[in-house]
């Protein structure tokens, strides 16, 4: 019942259901309030091409957020001591792919109007949705790059019949942004062709590098300002295997972590996103380490910005 809410919780776009909330906390968010964090589920996965439904994912996500211990016994940070609000969930009007993300980018470039936020952080859905959140988090910056880990280059500039789909997304985001790719292990030679000629760097996963080279050479082509676009297909599908378009041989889990840690700690993270789980009955495992990953990069965030806990 409305009227039995508290008042603080009464601000348009932010949930108040717990169990809609990251963490399942609430609130408060009241106005002209510093907020930490914003999340802002994403569910959309219209030209999802292989296992769909995608949009089912931020729910599911938040859901097994639950789960999670709001402490981060590395990085000591307690998340329930801080600000992270989660918006309700962006309502995808039944138009063209080019106008959904677009919407996106108009809803993430409110928020930030309206708000004094420190991350923004966009819960997907399929991978187009990053279009619309760099789109937003870039806008008006000289110098930012994107990072996009992704088992798979994107870089297509159509794919059945959009080219505002899953698989252009970073072909889009090259459009606007520097643009980086880490992770890729599967890749047509029109793209690598593509990514030659425009200079954009690839840091494929690699056996042969070792896990500190491969982090090294990846973070070596960021400016300071980056958002971060995460693909979980980048992830070796034993640890998430329930994904769009699942790739053999990926990314382990210590080295996502500790990619995150130094990016978070060298560079100035704006916003990110983490897209492409597509869940299921009985694979708990996948939005729970989405929902982990998360925790991950608010809580290295908070910690390379020195925030004071507020409560
Ligand atoms: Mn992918």
């Amino acid at each position: 019942m409305e009227t039995d809410l508290p008042k603080h919780n009464k601000v348009t776009g932010f949930s108040y259901d717990q169990d809609k909330c990251f963490l399942g906390l609430s609130g408060p968010v009241v106005k002209d309030q510093v907020l930490d964090c914003v999340l802002i589920p994403v569910p959309y996965d219209e030209t999802m091409s292989f296992q769909t439904g995608s949009k089912e994912s931020p729910a599911a996500i938040l859901r097994s957020s639950y789960q999670l211990e709001d402490y981060d016994w590395e990085s000591g940070i307690d998340l329930s001591s801080y600000v992270i609000a989660t918006c309700n969930a962006v309502a995808i009007p039944a138009e063209s792919p080019k106008k959904v993300i677009s919407g996106i980018e108009t809803v993430v470039s409110r928020i930030l109007q309206d708000h004094e936020v420190g991350l923004v952080g966009l819960i997907g859905g399929e991978h187009s949705i990053s279009v619309g959140g760099a789109r937003a988090l870039t806008k008006n910056k000289e110098e930012v790059s994107v990072l996009y880990l992704d088992a798979h280059a994107d870089l297509r500039d159509e794919y059945l019949g959009t080219k505002w789909g899953h698989a252009s997304g970073a072909r889009r985001i090259s459009e606007f942004a520097q643009i980086t790719l880490g992770g890729v292990r599967t890749i047509s030679q029109d793209e690598i062709k593509f990514a030659e000629e425009k200079g954009i760097s690839i840091s494929f996963w690699d056996r042969k590098k070792t896990s500190n080279e491969f982090i090294e050479q990846l973070l070596d082509n960021l400016n300071r300002d980056v958002y971060l676009s995460l693909d979980l297909d980048v992830l070796d599908p034993h640890l998430v295997g329930n994904v769009g378009n699942p790739e053999p041989g990926g990314m382990d889990w210590v080295t996502l972590m500790d990619l995150l840690d130094v990016l978070i700690a060298q560079h100035n993270l704006l916003g990110f996103d983490i897209c492409e789980l597509v869940p299921s009955p009985g694979s708990e495992l996948g939005s729970y380490a989405a929902a982990k990953i998360i925790h991950r990069i608010i809580s290295r965030y908070i910690l390379s910005k020195n925030i004071r806990p507020t409560q």
